[in-house]
């Protein structure tokens, strides 16, 4: 069984600088002489907290980054187009960052050995070093905010745990959210407005005794150049190429449609290059809006620029569902012939 488990990445929980800092002051301020104690050693074991909690925190992001590589290229081409960085990049850069602490702590403690009992410069110095610790993680601050978000987005993705994933795309309301709750028993929201998807849904088909397929509703795509594509779309970009073993792909053709069959076939090139070798079925959807005629001519059309016969259907009215549920039945049973 396949299985790709956004929660692993979004259990983790962290700080950004503002957040780090508070939970440092707050404790420093509870850390007291203890009897006897000299006031130098009380500012050694301040600074010493300090620097336990800020690598703590740095190994905690890297403990993250190392769970997000762990868990496919799906996820960290998503933190790629999210941050801005290469992942493995920025675990490097805080690799170096627990070095450079460990590095600015030693020379520190190095100095209260010459202070001795100077109370005044054993404040400098405590001063000195938290101001030098903290200003690492100052640093990396902004790419903290955008791992965060990256962290808030993947809490909302499904686990995916089947044997054969298909993931659904097509321009922003041809009807794959319908679908998919006509298919499966998930609840996803259903629009009459672009982009009502925002983030992966699943649902499943059981092939008794055999195993589960996932089907994945995605967000929709738009008939323009990559280097333009918004996060919402990207999405369901990286789910056909990282994540799908068969794509459905869905067009609607009404005269009404806010997209063009052009554009359509468009972005059923764009997906077709992405997926590969793997199969994809082409399916119109609310075939209940048109007549006959105009129907028998954009299959034709379909067909003739595709060189695939797509299969009408309306999730409206269920009409033909049960022909697409075989298809990737047969599929699914097809690649695991050794069950
Ligand atoms: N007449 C008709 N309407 C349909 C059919 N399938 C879906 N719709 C309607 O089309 C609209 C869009 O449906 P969705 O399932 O949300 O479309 P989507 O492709 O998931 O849209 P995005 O999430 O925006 O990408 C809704 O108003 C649906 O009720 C169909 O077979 N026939
Ligand atoms: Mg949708």
């Amino acid at each position: 069984m396949k299985s790709t488990t956004a929660s692993s990445i979004s259990r983790y929980y962290v700080k950004n600088y503002e957040e780090l800092y508070e939970y440092i002051n707050e404790n420093l301020k509870k850390i007291k002489a203890r009897n006897g104690e000299l006031f130098g050693d009380l500012m050694k074991r301040k600074l010493t907290y300090t620097y336990q909690v800020l690598t703590r925190e740095l190994q905690q992001v890297h403990q993250v980054l190392r769970e997000i590589c762990s868990q496919g290229d799906f996820f960290k081409e998503l933190f790629k187009a999210y941050t801005g960085e290469n992942i493995e990049y920025f675990a490097s850069g805080i690799r170096k960052r627990i070095k450079q602490s460990r590095l600015i702590y030693s020379e520190i403690i190095e100095e209260y050995s010459r202070i001795g009992h100077n109370n005044r410069e054993a404040v400098k110095a405590f001063k000195r070093g938290i101001g030098r610790l903290l200003s690492i993680y100052k640093r990396i601050n902004k790419k903290i905010i955008l791992l965060k978000e990256y962290l808030k987005e993947v809490s909302k993705m499904p686990d995916i745990r089947g044997d054969y994933v298909v993931v659904f795309a097509g321009l922003p309301q041809v009807g794959k959210s319908t679908i998919l709750s006509k298919l499966t028993s998930a609840k996803p929201e259903i629009g009459t407005y672009p982009f009502t998807t925002k983030t992966l849904i699943a649902g499943h088909l059981i092939v008794e005794p055999y195993g589960r397929i996932v089907l994945l509703d995605s967000p929709g795509i738009l008939d323009s150049p990559i280097e333009g594509k918004n996060i919402i779309e990207y999405k369901a970009i990286l789910a056909i190429k990282y994540l799908a073993d068969h794509v459905l792909y869905v067009f609607a053709v009404y005269p009404s449609f806010y997209y063009t069959l052009n554009e359509q076939l468009n972005v059923y090139y764009s997906v077709r290059k992405l997926v590969g070798d793997k199969p994809v079925t082409l399916l119109i959807n609310k075939v209940d809006l048109v007549d006959k005629a105009f129907l028998e001519e954009t299959m034709v059309e379909i067909e003739k620029h595709t060189g695939v016969k797509p299969i009408p259907i309306s999730a409206l009215t269920g009409y033909n569902l049960n022909i697409v549920r075989d298809i990737l039945i047969k599929e699914f049973m097809g690649k695991n012939q050794y069950l």
